[in-house]
């Protein structure tokens, strides 16, 4: 059985709502003074596949670099789970990542995977029950920016949360600790978190992953564009924009743009946006943390800093949050 989530309580600023509101997201990103589209729209068929390629690029380090974390230190993150727990896991996708922690968690009382995508979540759960016979699979389709409701009988069970991919990065940091505040009342009790941050580190290599030699973020910058042609009857013309991705050390961000090369309009659902030449669409930020900026952005929101894990080059971080004893009025101010 597959739950649907259709709770929305609170709206973040990245990631929410369903494919139906691209039109109203596009109307009002590209009427702003300064425009911009928000980045879970990066993700239909085209864009998905287009991502799967940027994790395989040698300039993206992320992917490659938190799965070796992940394979280092399985053993070591779950041995302090308790007996019986329930793996809940932010956006899970393929859950391909999952594995890993699963092959060490052999006494687990469900996996719950929250997903938007109910076919993803269909094909992990046939993917993951053949490979682990004895896992019970409850994935939730939903938003998991917002709070969800877990089945009734396993509230009250221990918690293992799960949020790999340093889409967190995705999030403001005001946000994030919203985040992180809604995902601790989710876990509780006994919560523990287990989430990938990307590093702060030369702005160069930060560029380089988010501007590739081939050109495939840009393509997939682009998609943007071409899923305006495709979906909302846009007339964009892919050869009047080009990809950039900025590094601001202040902001510790990066920033993907889509600039337009010249003066030109185009439409989407008949409405017209202008574009001056030089004039950006800003499409996606991914924030980098230092590990005592992140673990002061989860004390905040009620969590005690745990273990970290990284790798050899000090390009990626693992971290376990473990839910403190906060009173629970003020865990939300950042
Ligand atoms: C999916 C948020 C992890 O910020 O690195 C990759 C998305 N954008 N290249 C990131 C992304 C451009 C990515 N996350």
């Amino acid at each position: 059985m597959i739950i649907t989530n259709n709770k929305a309580l609170r709206l973040p600023d990245v990631m929410t709502g369903e494919a139906s509101d691209f039109e109203a997201a596009v109307i009002k990103g590209l009427s702003r003074p300064r425009k911009s589209l928000p980045c879970r729209f990066f993700y239909d068929a085209r864009g998905s596949e287009l991502f799967e390629d940027i994790t395989k690029l040698p300039e993206y380090y992320p992917t490659r670099t938190e799965i070796a974390i992940l394979e280092a230190h399985a053993a070591e993150m779950t041995k302090t789970v308790f007996e019986r727990a329930v793996l809940v896991e932010f956006g899970s996708g393929s859950s391909r990542k999952t594995e890993i922690l699963l092959k060490n968690l052999r006494d687990l009382a469900s996996y719950v995977p929250i997903d938007v995508s109910q076919s993803a979540l269909c094909d992990a759960k046939r993917r993951l029950v053949e490979r682990f016979p004895a896992l019970i699979v409850r994935p939730i389709v939903g938003d998991f920016a917002r709070p969800v409701t877990l089945p009734e009988d396993l509230i009250e069970a221990p918690k293992l949360g799960f949020f790999p991919g340093s889409t967190i990065g995705n999030f403001s940091p005001a946000a994030t600790g919203r985040l992180l505040g809604t995902m601790r009342d989710m876990l509780s009790p006994e919560g523990r978190l287990i989430i990938g941050v990307d590093l702060k580190k030369d702005a160069r290599a930060l560029v380089r992953a988010y501007d590739d030699a081939e050109g495939v973020t840009a393509a997939f910058n682009l998609n943007l564009l071409a899923r305006i042609n495709r979906e909302l009857e846009g007339s964009f013309d892919l050869d009047g924009f080009r990809h950039e991705a900025i590094y601001d050390p202040r902001e510790g961000r990066i920033e993907m743009h889509i600039v337009s090369l010249k003066r030109q309009t185009a439409s989407a659902r008949g409405r017209g946006f202008r574009f001056e030449p030089g004039e950006t669409i800003h499409t996606e930020n991914s924030y980098k943390y230092s590990i005592g900026q992140f673990q002061n952005i989860a004390r905040a929101a009620g969590w005690a800093p745990g273990r970290v894990w990284l790798d050899d080059g000090n390009l990626f971080s693992v971290h376990e949050l473990i839910a403190g004893q906060l009173n629970t009025s003020s865990r939300h101010d950042v």
